[in-house]
Formats: structure tokens, sequence, C-alpha cells
């Protein structure tokens, strides 16, 4: 069985995309991220391009979390990175995908490559599983270990 680690924070844009009707992808990586500390925007699914760029311009979060499940994700997925990197407010946004991201099963690792090459951050295809998503939350430059670390070298600098 898989360990993932807990304290953590920050603040997420979860969403789907476009074409994408399935939810429950969506209320899963709600309640992880919320486990780990962390506040969660859900914007559900089948979510317009505009849209999901809109909410990242107004919530300014840490991370956008991409969800798809249903085999078009890595077409509307490439879609979606483009508008985001061209965009002057969100180009250094950090934006994730993952799921099933295509029709392939395991072979959908390919187009994790393709995602990351037009702009994502990262991409975590499902038959992965989620310790790789669960290393890149740890990385996260908010999380309360960081936090830890900065007070305690603060604390440490003032003595
Ligand atoms: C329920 C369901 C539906 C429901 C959705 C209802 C709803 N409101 O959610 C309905 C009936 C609407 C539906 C429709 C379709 N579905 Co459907 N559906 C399913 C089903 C049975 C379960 C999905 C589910 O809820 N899983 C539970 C969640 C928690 O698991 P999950 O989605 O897999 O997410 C996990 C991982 O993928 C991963 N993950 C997901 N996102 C992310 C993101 C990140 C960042 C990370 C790290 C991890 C991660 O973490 C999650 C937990 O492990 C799956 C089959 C299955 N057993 O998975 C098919 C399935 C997803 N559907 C499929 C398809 C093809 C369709 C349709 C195209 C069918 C059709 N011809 O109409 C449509 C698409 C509609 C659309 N516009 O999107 C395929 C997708 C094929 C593929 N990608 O290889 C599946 C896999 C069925 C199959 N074996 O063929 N579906």
């Amino acid at each position: 069985m898989e360990t993932i680690s807990l304290a953590r924070s920050g603040r997420f844009v979860v969403t789907s995309v476009s074409s994408d009707a399935h939810m429950w992808n969506l209320v899963f990586l709600q309640l992880l991220l919320e486990e780990r500390g962390g506040e969660v925007i859900n914007l559900g699914a089948c979510v317009p391009d505009e849209v999901i760029l809109a909410e990242c311009r107004l919530a300014r979060p840490d991370a956008l979390v991409v969800s798809t499940v249903n085999g078009h994700g890595h077409l509307d997925g490439l879609r979606l990175i483009r508008k985001i990197r061209s965009d002057a407010e969100l180009a250094d946004l950090r934006v994730v995908i993952g799921g099933k991201l295509g029709v392939r099963g395991a072979a959908n690792a390919q187009f994790s490559a393709e995602l990351v090459d037009a702009g994502f951050d990262a991409a975590f295809e499902s038959e992965a599983g989620l310790a790789e998503f669960d290393s890149f939350l740890g990385a996260l430059p908010n999380n309360d270990t960081h936090r830890r670390e900065l007070a305690g070298a603060a604390e440490g600098g003032a003595k």
C-alpha cells in the first residue's frame, strides 16, 4: 500500500478540462489536498478554458491541478497549457495535470512527456500511482515543512 505524508498546505485550484464530465476524480483530489491542509477551489467538470484562466487570475493559487480521465486529456491539456503560458498574468503559474491522459493505458506515459514539453510543470499518469504527486506537493515552496524550516532558520539567526 502506498504511504503518503500529511502536513502540507497551500492554495490549489482543482479543475477538469472542457470535455471531461467525470467528477469523482476531482472530489478525490480535493479531499487529498484538504487532508494535507490545503485550501481548494474546485471548479468541477467540463470547465471552459477561459473560466479556468479567469479563476486562476483571481485566486492566484500555489498550483493549478488539472484532472482528466475521459481519454481526451492530452488534447484538452495541450490547448489549455498553451493559453495559460501565453497569458501575461499566468505565464509563471505552477500547473500540473494528471489522471488517464489518453486511452492507451500504461502507454499514456508518452503523453506526460508531451504535456510537460508544452508547459505543464508535471504530468501524472494514473497508472504510476500517487507517489510522484506526493513528492510534487512536498516540494512546493510554501508547504508547512518548508515554513517550519524557514521559521527555524529565522530563530537560529536571531540567537
Ligand atoms: C463513473 C464513470 C463515468 C460517469 C461519470 C459520472 C460523474 N459525474 O463523474 C459517466 C457515465 C458520465 C461517464 C462518461 C464517460 N466515460 Co466514464 N467512467 C466512469 C468510471 C466507471 C468510474 C470513474 C470514477 O468515478 N472513478 C473514481 C475516481 C476517484 O478515480 P479516477 O477517476 O480514476 O481518478 C483516479 C486516478 O485517475 C487519479 N487521478 C485522476 N486525476 C488526477 C489528477 C492528478 C493531478 C493526479 C496526481 C492523479 C489523478 O487519481 C484518482 C484516484 O486514484 C470509469 C472506469 C473506472 N473504473 O475508472 C469510466 C471511464 C473513466 N470512462 C471512460 C469513458 C471512455 C467515458 C465516456 C467517453 C464514455 C462514452 N463513450 O460516452 C464518457 C465521457 C464523458 C465526458 N464528456 O467526459 C473511460 C476512459 C478511457 C480511458 N481514459 O482510457 C473509463 C476509464 C472506462 C473505460 N475503462 O473505458 N463515465
